[in-house]
């Protein structure tokens, strides 16, 4: 406690009210844990270590994430049908905007398949169980659905191999699945494909600890790779709310942002090398675990961020930063959208080296969470805060850290930039300041319909899209913008009760012509999955994404894997 008088007393010498909160119920609640477990280890990834080399066998029922606790069907209008010839099936994700047909030139799976894949997999590896197929078929926002009658686990990637191997020579379509978190459905199958779960190449291989290199198997969950990581010492350089369920090679291949991106950047940058299997079987070995290396084209950037479209991967390798001794993490209120921007400027210069994240939510993103998450509250009295910052620093000094953030903090106040605030004292306010922000998704999935936009956008235009949005859609639906402020990525979210197309049509094209006018990306770290397979072109020029189609069509010449994901379906013909 005695720190949190410290930083009180220090603050209130020229402020009014700013940290004056000790004895408001909400944050009175949340403080206390001793300052020595509060300055040692602060990270948000804390949970006692679970046994990496024991075989994990994926199960989504007993993921341990408490996002799976929470999940609610909200009302869809998903359905198939069959079209007039009978024999192409296309499928209407409701209200996703998609109408797509199978392809018919991919073959449906017999007995002789099964067969064989139990041959090289084990019986129990071979999943038909309906239970676990409807599970595996539906995606963690419920909005897309496949009919998959097949959930394959390759334990390693020569099985993974043979599995490819074999489908190629079938035509029969794939889907890689990781942790199934993705939020555009791009980690369900659309029709019937063979869903390849990559949760049973779960080891960690090695760890070296002069470099904090660390290489390991897709199919490892980002939390116990955290956890690993932790009691070495080190860090995972990307955290995100689904760390509880996704996996690293659903990371990689997602190119996944999340909440340290403006501390340690992309996933391009941490990743060293990788190993993936092509759809013909070949597996390709780019494990390298060097920093630099220009001998020839570096290939694994191909499989950065393609979504599962080229190739399967099946192990990383990743550069992973110490773990700084003293994290700080300050919830601040700004009265305007303007200050939040003019308060990341300030934080990039004054806060520099130690600034770790910057988030922003607006007043309905934390309402949301106060409204549909149990036991989260506001650390700021309730008034009329439109805006919310989420500020961390780490560093390796502990007093030097926290009086820098302070006096920033502090120079903030006076210069009108923060309105209210409060600096978690433990580790427990710390977690619920952090739940704040990463409960938003949740909160969205239990108000009901959602309609999710991920756009990478200047910083100074991009909350004039949720502000237009809001009044092109008035009171019919509840509009929330929050994100990685310090990236310049909005999540714009749209929550109605249920989906409904007339909505959907006031959105799109819309926000995608808007983001395009504004020379923004429609996919800044989610990916385009099935959502914006046929919207790429809002980002990318036609020239670009042609030689986009010719590398999958070098790569996958029978268009097995991922079918109907990330580039448009006109450019994919396949004989
Ligand atoms: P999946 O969802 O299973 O798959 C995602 C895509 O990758 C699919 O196209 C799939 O085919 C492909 N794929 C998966 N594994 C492999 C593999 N081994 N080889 C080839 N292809 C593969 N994303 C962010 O970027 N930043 C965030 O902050 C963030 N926060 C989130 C918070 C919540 C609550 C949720 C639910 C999601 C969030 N996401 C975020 C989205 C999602 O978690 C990430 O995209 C994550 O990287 C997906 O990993 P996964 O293992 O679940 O992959
Ligand atoms: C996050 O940053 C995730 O919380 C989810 O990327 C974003 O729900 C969303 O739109
Ligand atoms: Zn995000």
């Amino acid at each position: 406690m005695e720190k949190w008088r410290n930083t009180h007393r220090l603050l209130r010498q020229s402020t009014k009210s700013l940290f004056d909160r000790r004895s408001h119920p909400n944050f009175q609640n949340s403080i206390h844990l001793s300052d020595s477990r509060f300055t040692h280890n602060f990270g948000r990834t804390c949970k006692p270590f679970r046994p990496y080399l024991e075989h994990q066998k994926w199960n989504p029922k007993t993921c341990f994430h408490p996002l799976r606790d929470h999940l609610e069907y909200p009302k869809t209008s998903m359905g198939a049908c069959i079209g007039k010839s009978g024999k192409i099936q296309c499928r209407f994700f409701g209200s996703v905007a998609t109408k797509t047909q199978r392809h018919p030139s991919f073959s449906s799976l017999n007995a002789d398949d099964i067969s064989y894949f139990k041959e090289i997999l084990g019986e129990k590896n071979v999943i038909q169980d309906e239970e676990r197929l409807s599970t595996a078929n539906t995606d963690w926002m419920r909005k897309y659905k496949g009919s998959s009658k097949l959930l394959l686990q390759p334990r390693r990637a020569d099985e993974v191999s043979q599995i490819l191997k074999y489908c190629d020579s079938r035509c029969l379509a794939v889907v890689p699945q990781g942790g199934n978190t993705g939020l555009v459905g791009g980690s369900v199958p659309v029709f019937d494909e063979v869903i390849i779960n990559t949760g049973s190449m779960n080891n960690i291989i090695s760890f070296d600890k002069v470099n904090g290199i660390l290489v390991c198997e897709a199919g490892c969950i980002l939390e116990n790779l955290a956890s690993f990581l932790d009691n070495q010492g080190f860090i995972m350089p990307l955290d995100l709310g689904a760390k509880g369920s996704c996996q690293i090679g659903g990371n990689v291949s997602t190119n996944a942002g999340g909440l340290r991106f403006v501390r340690y950047g992309s996933l391009h940058g941490n990743v060293l090398g990788l190993e993936a299997v092509l759809a013909n079987g070949t597996v390709l070995d780019m494990l390298g675990t060097l920093r630099k290396d220009n001998t020839g084209y570096d290939l694994k950037h191909l499989f950065i961020g393609s979504e599962g479209s080229l190739g399967i991967v099946t192990k990383v390798s990743i550069l992973t930063p110490p773990k700084l001794s003293s994290v700080n993490i300050a919830f601040l209120a700004c009265k305007d959208y303007l200050s939040c921007q003019n308060l990341l400027m300030e934080a990039k210069r004054k806060l520099g080296e130690v600034l770790s994240a910057f988030e922003f939510l607006d007043k309905e993103s934390v309402d949301m969470v106060l409204n549909h998450l149990e036991g989260v509250r506001n650390p700021l009295p309730p008034s009329m805060h439109n805006f919310y910052v989420l500020i961390e620093t780490t560093g390796s000094d502990e007093s030097y850290d926290k009086e820098k953030l302070e006096a920033f903090l502090l120079r903030s106040m006076e210069g009108g930039l923060i309105s209210d605030g409060v600096l978690a004292q433990d580790i427990n306010q710390a977690s619920a300041f952090w739940r704040i922000r990463e409960g938003v998704a949740e909160a969205l999935m239990k108000a009901g319909a959602v309609y999710k936009y991920d756009l990478s956008l200047p910083v100074e235009k991009m909350y004039n899209l949720v502000e237009e949005i809001r009044t092109r859609l008035g009171q019919s639906a509840e509009v929330v913008g929050y994100g990685h402020l310090g990236d310049g990525n909005l999540h714009l979210n749209i929550s109605t009760p249920q989906y409904d197309d007339n909505i959907l049509a006031q959105i799109e094209p819309f926000v995608y012509e808007w983001t395009s006018k504004h020379r923004g990306s429609i996919s800044a770290e989610h990916g385009l999955g099935l959502m914006k397979a046929n919207k790429i072109h809002y980002s990318k020029s036609a020239e670009t994404v042609q030689v986009m189609a010719s590398i999958k069509k070098l790569l996958d010449p029978n268009g097995i894997l991922n079918p109907y994901k990330v580039l448009p379906h006109s450019l994919l013909s396949y004989n």
